[in-house]
């Protein structure tokens, strides 16, 4: 059992104090869930496997009364399997899979994109001592100059924010990924957009963007856990002449979010679709 009811969770920071990682700031978001408060251990890119006495270099790491535990994925399913009395940050396998769905298409329809858009902010807002290794380290891993590789960003910004539109469909009808109460697959999700708002220095999302409310929604969660003062603001995104919208304002008129309640709601439809062409 956690001492104090607290767990110890090894922070990757950038100099505005800020944490960077998602899949830190998911961590946080998973330690806070489960009713724990948080220690943390400071620290940016550089010295991982000092800091954690050889143990890694990828953080998150977490220490509960001893134990170590690495992963982001490993730490949740620790906290389920081992404090299965708490709320749970996976109720179900379905929230495991879906979760992992939701993942796999949000890394490269958003958060690849970003980071080629703002990676040179990214190094920028580390600290001094870690710039030369995210440097290095970031040129090789996107193959390029980071200033190069972000050059022309505000043509491509509404059309990252326009991919995110599962998202929008979702939680237009739903609190939370989690339904009424956020669960894991929101901690995940909203990593991405803390990580973005750690490091872009101009907004990535329109002002009045339909996410907005779920944005805030998490982020107020454990007395404002997602509001650290070092984030920066990812609203406020112009959208100029010949840019994609950002959102889809004509979203859910069909399919899934087309209920059908018998032949007068498709009458419409139906007839578009059997008219004959002269
Ligand atoms: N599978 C790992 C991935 C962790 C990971 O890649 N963390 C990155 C930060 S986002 C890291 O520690 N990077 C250190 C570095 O780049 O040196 C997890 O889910 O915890």
């Amino acid at each position: 059992m956690a001492a104090n009811n607290t767990i110890t969770l090894f922070d990757l920071q950038v100099s505005t104090g800020a944490t960077i990682s998602p899949f830190v700031w998911a961590t946080k978001f998973a330690v806070a869930h489960k009713g724990f408060d948080l220690d943390i251990v400071d620290g940016g890119f550089t010295g991982i496997l000092e800091r954690t006495g050889g143990r890694t270099e990828r953080l998150p790491a977490i220490v509960d009364d001893g134990k170590w535990v690495l992963d982001s994925w490993g730490i949740v399913e620790y906290l389920d399997q081992t404090y299965p009395d708490r709320p749970l940050l996976i109720p179900d396998e379905s929230v495991a899979a879906l979760t992992k769905a939701l993942d796999a298409w949000f890394w490269p329809a958003a958060v690849g994109p970003w980071m080629r858009s703002f990676c040179a902010d990214y190094r920028d807002v580390c600290f001094e001592h870690d710039k030369d290794y995210v440097t290095s380290t970031r040129e090789v891993m996107l193959g390029g100059k980071l200033e190069d590789l972000q050059k022309g960003r505000e043509d491509r910004l509404c059309a990252i924010s326009a991919a995110l539109e599962p998202l929008r469909m979702a939680l237009r009808e739903h609190d939370f990924l989690g339904g009424s109460r956020p669960n894991y697959a929101d901690y995940r999700i909203m990593g991405g957009f803390l990580w973005l708002a750690s490091l872009a220095q101009t907004p990535a999302l329109a002002a009045d963007d339909p996410l907005r409310p779920w944005i805030e929604r998490v982020r107020g969660l454990y007395g404002g856990l997602g509001n650290h003062p070092g984030l920066f603001e990812i609203f406020g995104l112009e959208q100029r002449a010949g840019d994609p919208d950002p959102f889809n304002r004509a979203a859910g008129t069909g399919g899934i979010f087309k209920r059908n309640t018998g032949p007068a709601s498709t009458a419409a439809e139906t007839k578009a679709i059997t008219a004959k062409k002269d």
